[in-house]
């Protein structure tokens, strides 16, 4: 059952023990506030060093690395759109930021993933159409896709996790 592969929490995805935890990063890949925080900080140095040799990354697009110190073996970095109000593509970039996070973890089987709600902060991404749009894409994928087997939603707060529960209910 489809369904039954995809979870929605709350808690700090630092924490999250499984295959890989995806980053919101930016362009640069190295390091920043919010989650990109949390998670170099949670992951040790070696995380930025390894960051520095991927020589940044386009919005949309997704780079593997280990996960050091952190519980999760892998982290994607993955580059979420910056919201300018929604008519400059932010959508497609962000559903990019999903299906291409997606297809690496396939590639690297990773069979448990974890993400947070990728430009919902800093970036400024409404939290009701971001949710709609990773629920979404992450449906499609695992229609068609045995790995990963299952996918994980941490939410920060309960208004992210209340609109995860919403966008879940609307795709079913
Ligand atoms: N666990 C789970 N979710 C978290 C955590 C955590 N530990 N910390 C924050 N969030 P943001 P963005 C949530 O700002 O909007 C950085 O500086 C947060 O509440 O981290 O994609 C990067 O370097 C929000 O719902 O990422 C970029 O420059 C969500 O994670 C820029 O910010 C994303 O918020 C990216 O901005």
């Amino acid at each position: 059952m489809l369904n039954d592969r995809i979870k929605i929490t709350t808690g700090d995805i630092t924490a999250f023990t499984g295959d890989a935890i995806v980053n919101a990063a930016n362009t640069k890949l190295l390091g920043g506030g919010g989650v990109d925080g949390a998670i170099h900080a949670a992951a040790g140095s070696q995380l930025l060093e390894a960051c520095r040799a991927l020589g940044g990354c386009r919005e949309g697009a997704s780079k593997i690395t280990p996960g050091f110190d952190l519980p999760s073996r892998h982290v994607i970095h993955t580059v979420g759109p910056y919201w300018e109000g929604g008519d400059h593509d932010e959508s497609t970039v962000l559903a990019s930021c999903y299906q291409s996070s997606l297809e690496l973890a396939a590639r690297h089987d990773v069979r448990s993933i974890a993400f947070p709600a990728i430009s919902c902060g800093v970036y400024g991404y409404p939290i009701d159409a971001a949710s709609e749009v990773a629920i979404r894409t992450t449906i499609d994928f695992l229609r068609s896709n045995d790995i990963p087997g299952e996918v994980t939603f941490i939410c920060f707060d309960d208004t992210t996790y209340d609109a995860y529960v919403r966008a879940m209910k609307n795709q079913s």
